[in-house]
């Protein structure tokens, strides 16, 4: 099997302690149709793996993310709910996984204000569900769990590393952090190789668009095309540590690989504004963002996070993993690939991609979005 390039220059092969992926492993990601869950999909078919993955039975198909990277027919999908036990024990039992990368969440933070009991269930609970399920029918399978830089929450020492104490500051954040330790608790009280993965932000052409960066990049892109006329965004201020998320399922795969399960940051350990992201977009487009860009009261959280910046000297030191796209790349990666897709979009073409079928932010109501 020829390797993959980025993996074997970074980390070199000595670092993995079982095979060098060469024998037909198992692995199950939750969340397949997610960012993370499509790039280690591919990341995983390239290691040879047979990969499986979860999706929601939806009355209109999501699989946009596995076609866009022209894997959607080399994956198994297994239908499950993480509200639905029954449907994780049948994931596990059809697929016999030896590793299960559980990254299935409602993972948008702004939604968790206005669905606080489904992110308890959803982020939380469903982690529970999936060990549960793992104890139950192999506790030898290993278990990537998706933890978050949200667990750090506001006001918190920095750059944040694996020492630095919890202090969610969201309904998402606290469910994860009853997430990272169930995640613990069954590493320790049952023996199951369970990793926590705290994951800065990391973000892709593939993230959602209700997410800032790709909010900034899609309507950026489409006001350089005359296709729209404002962005409306909330806190400029907030600072994140942002990478390139095909880079960062990389190192859900190293975690597991190691000879012990343990918990690892994973950032870049730069932290930039959304302003700044603002700037750089606008300026790859030759536009002054000024002219374009509201802020709304509703887009406001009832809570924010200011400031996280992740140090990531653990991971670095015990599997060689580094970030290798900064902030500045990672905006023109964006910014570029939503021109070209807008500018394709006018041609007539028609490819995988989500932004055409995604509703006008005018359009949508909560009790923070009341017009
Ligand atoms: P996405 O929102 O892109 O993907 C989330 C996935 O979870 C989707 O496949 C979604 O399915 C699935 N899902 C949601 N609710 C359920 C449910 N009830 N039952 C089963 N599946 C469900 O997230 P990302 O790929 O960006 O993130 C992956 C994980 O990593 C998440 O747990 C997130 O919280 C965490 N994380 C992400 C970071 C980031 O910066 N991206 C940073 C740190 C942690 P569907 O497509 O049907 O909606
Ligand atoms: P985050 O990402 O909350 O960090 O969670 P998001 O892109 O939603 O927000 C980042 C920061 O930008 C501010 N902001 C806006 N955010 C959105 N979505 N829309 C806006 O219009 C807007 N204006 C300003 C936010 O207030 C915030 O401060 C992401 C998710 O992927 C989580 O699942 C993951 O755990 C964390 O990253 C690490």
């Amino acid at each position: 099997m020829e390797g993959n390039k980025f993996t074997d220059q970074l980390f070199g092969k000595e670092n993995l302690t079982s095979t060098s992926a060469s024998t037909c492993r198992k692995a199950l990601i939750t969340g397949i149709t997610g960012q993370d869950g499509s790039y280690l999909a591919e990341f995983l078919l390239e290691h040879d793996y047979k990969v499986y993955g979860t999706y929601r039975r939806l009355s209109t198909p999501n699989f946009w993310r596995l076609q866009a990277l022209d894997i959607f027919d080399k994956v198994y999908l297994i239908p499950s709910d993480l509200l639905d036990s029954s449907s994780i024990l049948e994931a596990i039992e059809v697929s016999e996984p030896d590793e299960i990368y559980h990254l299935a969440a409602q993972s948008f933070v702004g939604a968790s204000f206005e669905q606080p009991i489904g992110a308890g269930e959803i982020t939380g609970l469903g982690t529970t569900r999936v060990l549960e399920a793992i104890r139950h029918l192999n506790p030898k399978i290993k278990f990537y769990q998706a933890s978050t830089s949200e667990l750090y929450g506001e006001g918190n020492s920095m750059p944040q590393n694996e020492n630095v104490p919890f202090k969610p500051s969201s309904p998402y954040a606290a469910a994860k952090l009853y997430a990272y330790w169930i995640t613990k608790i069954y590493r320790e009280g049952y023996g199951i190789f369970a990793c926590n993965g705290i994951l800065f932000n990391h973000e892709s052409p593939l993230r959602g668009l209700e997410f800032v960066t790709r909010k900034i990049s899609n309507t950026a892109a489409k006001i350089a095309l005359g296709l729209e006329e404002e962005l409306v965004l909330g806190n400029l201020e907030a600072k994140r540590d942002w990478g390139f998320a095909p880079e960062y399922v990389e190192s859900m795969w190293l975690m597991l690989q190691q000879n012990e399960p343990d918990d690892y940051v994973i950032a870049t350990n730069e932290s930039h504004s959304v302003k700044e992201f603002l700037e750089r977009a606008f300026n790859i487009l030759n536009l002054d963002w000024h002219k374009y860009v509201k802020i709304d009261q509703r887009f406001l959280r009832p809570l924010d996070v200011n400031f996280l910046q992740g140090n990531y000297l653990k991971a670095k030191e015990k599997f060689g993993w580094e970030a290798k796209i900064k902030f500045g790349e990672l905006v023109e990666i964006m910014v570029k690939e939503d021109l070209s897709r807008w500018e394709r979009w006018r041609r007539g073409e028609q490819f995988p991609w989500d932004a055409p079928n995604y509703p006008h932010e005018g359009n949508v109501l909560t009790r923070s979005l009341k017009v």
